[in-house]
């Protein structure tokens, strides 16, 4: 392992992400606002947009465009989480360390909210700020690729999958594929789009695929670590919650120190990936290890 400082790497991106995502939502006089900031505000890993600067870093580039890029993705994600916590699906009342939305607001708002961030998302995607007339392009690729991501052929659709199997033990081929939907298709648009605004050629912008879908699984199959053995402290979330639904995670299937090797190998395909690339993918690399290290 090369000696990249990774904490200091997450801590000053996390601040930068911060700050923009900040401004965004400097005016907050009405209560939509004040819902959608109350979540999004709320912490985070933001390890999406982290990734997604991370990629652009891989491939050479990096500026204020792909901030933007990553923090609409933030955006998307935190959308997803305030309608997974609704009653109407996982009726979850603690998220990033405090009251849900609906349960901070109230159910209409929480809905509302989300709304409101994915649209806005876009807003800003698709802001002449943020297209130059010679990225018009690759802006339209960033749009499509995100857009893909969260609808009814990427995370919907694992949602959906998700909700439909509560009760069954899936296979592990439909447990893989619910969450390569679910949760990997947003990590993999995140690293996709900061390799095309980081103007990464062909070639380069697949190996980062390849590396995110290896990411994007283990850090599911961490995520279904955490659930059993993770400390609701930490996590700023219940523990338990998978195994209350009877919902097929990796240690239901495979149990927990399979779940764990399972895990390892990912990160060591994800890293065979990276190997076409130079020291400027040491940032993906230890986020690699940081995905299933993690403990929250
Ligand atoms: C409601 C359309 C819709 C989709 C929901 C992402 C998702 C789909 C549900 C979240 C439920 C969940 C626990 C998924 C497992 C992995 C995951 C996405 C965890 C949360 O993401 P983190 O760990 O959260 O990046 P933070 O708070 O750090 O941003």
């Amino acid at each position: 392992m090369n000696s990249f400082d990774l904490k200091s790497y997450l801590s000053s991106k996390r601040e930068q992400i911060n700050e923009e995502l900040g401004s965004i939502f400097a005016n907050d006089s009405s209560k939509i606002i004040r819902a959608m900031k109350y979540s999004v505000m709320a912490g985070g890993k933001r390890i999406r947009p982290i990734l997604c600067i991370a990629a652009a870093e891989t491939v050479g580039g990096k500026d204020q465009d792909v901030i933007k890029a990553g923090c609409a993705i933030e955006m998307i994600h935190t959308y997803s989480l305030i309608h997974d916590d609704l009653p109407a699906m996982d009726n979850d009342e603690i998220r990033r360390g405090q009251a849900t939305c609906h349960v901070a607001f109230d159910e209409a708002t929480a809905i509302l909210a989300g709304d409101a961030l994915l649209t806005l998302a876009f807003e800003i995607l698709s802001s002449l700020e943020c297209i130059k007339e010679n990225h018009v392009i690759d802006w339209m690729k960033v749009i499509h690729t995100i857009s893909t991501a969260a609808g009814y052929k990427g995370m919907i659709e694992g949602q959906m999958q998700d909700m439909a199997s509560e009760g069954d033990l899936l296979c592990l081929e439909d447990l893989e594929n619910m969450h390569a939907l679910k949760t990997g298709a947003l990590i993999e648009a995140s690293v996709t789009v900061g390799a095309i605004l980081g103007n990464g050629n062909i070639h380069q912008i697949q190996q980062l695929g390849t590396y995110a879908k290896y990411i994007g699984l283990a850090f599911q199959v961490a995520d279904d670590l955490l659930d059993v053995e993770g400390d609701p402290n930490v996590m700023g979330k219940n523990a338990g919650s998978d195994q209350a639904r009877s919902k097929s995670t990796y240690p239901a299937l495979i149990g927990i120190e399979q779940s764990k090797q399972f895990a390892k190998k990912l990160v060591n395909n994800a890293l065979k990936a990276l190997d076409y690339f130079d020291n400027k993918a040491h940032p993906l690399r230890a986020i690699a290890h940081y995905i299933v290290d993690r403990k929250k």
